[in-house]
């Protein structure tokens, strides 16, 4: 463990000095077997399951309004929902930790939550999907939210940013046709949490500057394993203003401990129906069980001066700034280490506003940035009303004062007779600079008032072919099926034909395998010739943890009666140590006997979680559990999926017998007979014949479950 996340890892057990916290305390409601029930105006509740009725005993009467009790519970019922989010509406959250490891920042900016190390800032951050409505499911082919509101003693600082770096569009008043074309289509309402649909292939087909961003989300990256191995970025370009006065523009990367792992498709597909809640319950799974999921803070950072140095503008929000080009520069770190105890006042409730920013942090002229400065604002207002930031979630942990009065729902009183600025008392003054005020970057701007783009913003296929070049063959591969399998959702001739002639601006044999699945156009020379050129981080597997690490992996262990409970429970207690998760999974959820002890109860049964919920799987020796694995059709299906999705796999002797069963491998001869000593790896699969079963569990300790 780092430094820094010991630092971390002491300010965690320190959670009560923590002043969010703190600041939501007195709005928690803790009921506990004592409590009285009382009406929301207080008064006792004697009665709340039979509604005030007029009848004499033996039968039912007319039911009376004047039954305050069951009209106010029955009122609060009605008005229980708020509009969802208009766009990121599914989502999750916890809270955590944000922390410098020094004030190597200072060079660019003096806002104190990225420069001063002996401050641990509160954090609470917001995952989500993008298009689909609340209830839809976690692994569908998507972007992903990544949006973090820093509680600072300057005031509440939001970074609302997604798991992909750049965007589908570079001016912001697009984006109500984006969002439009994403969105279930209007007829029908169809298809929820997906995009494989006419509209919004017919759109981006129509908008060549969202290539880029395409790309990205027919790449793996659109079907990210967790929420805790995905990069965010805050994707716009900000500002920092450092002490001497001088401005940077900087972009702002998360990047996760754990590394960047993705789904496969088929997985996602199956998860999407048998867990719709996998992403959510994983993340608070890795927080109860203490592996705090963590990110770097990384800035990229370009002088004022050199704004218009690049063959791209950096003020386009669909493109990258390489990292060859421009190199990150690590400054903090972000550790998640507290669930929420209620979802709908801190996840549903948690409103973030990318026009809030702290002094020393700024906003740039990037045209879809200035667009979400107003847009976040205005649709906090139609979700929560104009005092939304006086919900607790929302609340900043410094002092609030200025002169904005009422509204609906106003929770202050302010005792004093003046509501305006200047006043005869002058109860609330502007602040210097100085003394912390916010001051803008003062920047001469000369032009001509007009509907246009940069020049450099034309260009939309560059750094789309740079991305694909980068993408390693797997990668490459599950792009174009992505590619094959939305496109042919897609009935209109005309939307699938025009993309895959877009897609030939990109490259040539993307574009031609692509046509050939689909039905598509075969182009017959590129439209558009392919720079060639590559940047390594463009790849996910660029992103692998420095030490690879088994931590919060899912790990089954397949059991019928009569398996070997020693070997079992020895496997556990390494699997453990490695911090990974295991889980028995057997025919039934009841006890399931061993050969050698008491048995085991399994956590699950194979009809009931399938091999899609798990990151590896285990099967131990017993010559009776042997025999019966091998004739249960459910089992062996498990194991050729999981197999099948590449999992890594680990077995011993008689469960060697049950994989060569399940797999047909005894004549391709992948793995060493179940009676051999030795210890054979290929494909991610370890066996072993030995009964040492110590040697066989550290190599699965070993090898770590693949992008
Ligand atoms: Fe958003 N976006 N967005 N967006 N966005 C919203 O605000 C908008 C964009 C992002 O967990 C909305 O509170 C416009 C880029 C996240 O609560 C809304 C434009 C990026 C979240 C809105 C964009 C994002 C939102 C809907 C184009 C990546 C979820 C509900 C100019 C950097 C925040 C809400 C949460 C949410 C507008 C483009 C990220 C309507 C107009 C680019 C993570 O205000």
């Amino acid at each position: 463990m780092s430094a820094i996340s010991d630092t971390i890892a002491q300010a965690m057990h320190k959670i009560t000095d923590d002043p969010k916290l703190q600041d939501l305390r007195p709005h928690m409601v803790v009921p506990d077997g004592s409590s009285q029930m009382t009406t929301d105006y207080g008064a006792k509740i004697s009665d709340t399951d039979h509604w005030l009725t007029v009848s004499d005993g033996s039968s039912v009467g007319p039911a009376l309004l004047e039954d305050q009790i069951a009209r106010e519970k029955i009122h609060r019922f009605d008005h229980e929902r708020i509009p969802e989010r208009v766009v990121h509406a599914r989502g999750a959250g916890a809270h955590g930790v944000f922390k410098v490891f020094d004030n190597r920042a200072s060079k660019y900016t003096y806002a104190p939550v990225l420069t001063d190390a002996s401050r641990s800032t509160p954090v609470f951050v917001r995952f989500s999907t993008v298009q689909g409505s609340r209830g839809s499911a976690d692994t569908v082919r998507d972007v992903r939210g990544f949006a973090v509101k820093f509680y600072t003693p300057e005031g509440n600082w939001d970074l609302v940013g997604n798991d992909i770096p750049v965007f589908f569009i570079q001016d912001a008043i697009k984006f109500p046709d984006f969002v439009h074309s994403v969105k279930p289509e209007p007829q029908n309402e169809v298809p929820q949490g997906q995009s494989a649909h006419n509209n919004f292939w017919d759109f981006v087909g129509l908008q060549p500057e969202s290539a880029h961003m395409v790309m990205w989300v027919m790449s793996d990256r659109g079907i990210p394993r967790s929420y805790r191995m995905m990069q965010g970025f805050g994707v716009n370009t900000f500002t920092l203003l450092n002490a001497g006065g001088q401005r940077h523009f900087v972009k702002f990367h998360w990047i996760p401990e754990l590394g960047v792992h993705s789904l496969v498709w088929d997985e996602a597909l199956k998860i999407a129906g048998q867990d719709p809640d996998f992403h959510r319950k994983d993340l608070a799974e890795a927080i109860h069980a203490g592996c705090y999921p963590k990110w770097t803070l990384a800035i990229q950072v370009i002088a004022n001066e050199d704004e218009h140095k690049f063959d791209f503008d950096i003020l386009d929000a669909t493109k990258v700034w390489p990292e060859d080009l421009v190199p990150l520069q690590p400054i903090g770190e972000l550790v998640l280490n507290r669930v929420v105890d209620e979802y709908f006042p801190e996840v549903e409730q948690v409103a973030f506003c990318t026009s809030h920013l702290v002094p020393g942090i700024g906003t740039s002229d990037d045209p879809l940035l200035q667009g979400r400065n107003f847009s976040y604002f205005d649709t906090q207002i139609s979700r929560l009303g104009i005092n939304w930031e006086q919900l607790p979630i929302n609340r900043p942990v410094c002092p609030v004062m200025n002169i904005n009065r009422d509204g609906k729902m106003q929770m202050k009183i302010h005792k004093t007779n003046l509501n305006y600025f200047p006043n005869r008392d002058s109860i609330v003054n502007p602040v210097s600079s100085e003394r912390g005020g916010y001051v803008e970057f003062m920047e001469k701007v000369v032009g001509m008032k007009h509907r246009v783009r940069g020049a450099k913003f034309q260009e939309h296929y560059n750094q789309a072919q740079l991305f694909y070049n980068s993408l390693t063959p797997v990668e490459k591969e599950h792009l174009t099926n992505a590619f094959a399998f939305e496109l042919s959702h897609c009935d209109d001739q005309r939307v699938y034909e025009r993309y895959t002639q877009l897609l030939n601006h990109i490259d040539f044999d993307l574009a031609a395998t692509v046509a050939e699945k689909v039905n598509g156009i075969s182009p017959e020379k590129p439209a558009h010739q392919n720079h060639g050129k590559k940047s390594e981080p463009l790849s996910q597997f660029y992103y692998a943890p420095k030490t690879p690490t088994i931590a919060t992996r899912r790990i089954a262990i397949l059991v019928a009666d009569g398996f070997n409970e020693a070997e079992v429970l020895a496997v556990r207690g390494l699997l453990a140590m490695a911090k990974a998760t295991t889980w028995i999974i057997g025919p039934r959820r009841a006890k399931v006997k061993s050969a050698d002890g008491q048995g085991l109860v399994a956590d699950h049964s194979f009809e009931d979680q399938r091999s899609t919920m798990f990151d590896a799987f285990y099967i131990p020796s017993g010559a009776e559990h042997g025999k019966t694995l091998i004739g249960t059709g459910r089992a062996i299906h498990w194991i050729r999926e999981a197999f099948g999705h590449c999992k890594a796999i680990g077995a011993v002797a008689e469960g060697v017998s049950v994989l060569n069963h399940a797999l047909g491998l005894p004549e391709v001869k992948l793995f060493y007979s179940p009676d051999s000593d030795n210890v054979m790896t290929s494909y991610g699969v370890v066996t072993t014949g030995k009964y040492d079963f110590t040697s066989a569990a550290a190599d699965v300790v070993r090898i770590a479950p693949g992008p």
